[in-house]
């Protein structure tokens, strides 16, 4: 395998894990506000960005690179509040799109089509993912201060499978 492309690659595992942990820390403290709905979306989540660091290590290796399993630094265990929860699941997604498109970026450099065809499926589900979270942090802003509407959001949320227009869907 190319190595600028293998390299590559394995920063994005490493982006990838990090987001698992970031999101299983935000999962973490709605469980203990009581928001079980929205730890329960979130800790799906995380399982959802473990699964894509687990696809790209599969692809790694089977192209004959060596995938690099890194050690992850120690998410924040306390965050200031819902909206600051989405925020920053927002801008955190901002940032894996951007290194996504670094990747590809690199595909094109190396000249590494199979490389470049793997990663539109990356491509794609960022496209997705930015949706979601701009959708929820809309609804949340909308509910403001207004305990019932939290009550119900958290709710809807509990349903919510990481597609945008489910979430566009239930949380109206
Ligand atoms: Fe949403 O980060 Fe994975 O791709």
């Amino acid at each position: 395998m190319n190595k600028r492309v293998e390299e590559a690659l394995n920063q994005q595992i490493e982006k990838e894990a990090s987001s698992s942990q970031f999101y299983l820390a935000m999962a973490s403290w709605a469980e203990n506000q009581g928001l079980n709905g929205t730890a329960k979306f979130l800790y799906k989540h995380s399982d959802e960005e473990r699964f894509h660091m687990l696809k790209l290590v599969k692809f790694v290796n089977e192209r004959g690179g060596t995938a690099v399993i890194p050690g992850l630094s120690t998410p924040p265990s306390e965050f200031e509040s819902l909206p600051n929860v989405f925020s920053l699941l927002l801008e955190h997604e901002l940032k894996v799109t951007e290194s996504i498109n670094e990747v590809v970026d690199v595909c094109l450099q190396e000249k590494d089509y199979t490389t470049h065809n793997f990663m539109q499926w990356y491509v794609s589900e960022q496209l997705e993912e930015e949706a979601l979270a701009r959708t929820i942090l809309d609804k949340i802003q909308l509910i403001g201060g207004d305990k019932g509407g939290l009550y119900l959001f958290d709710r809807d949320l509990e349903n919510a499978s990481i597609q945008p227009e489910n979430v566009g869907n239930q949380a109206n």
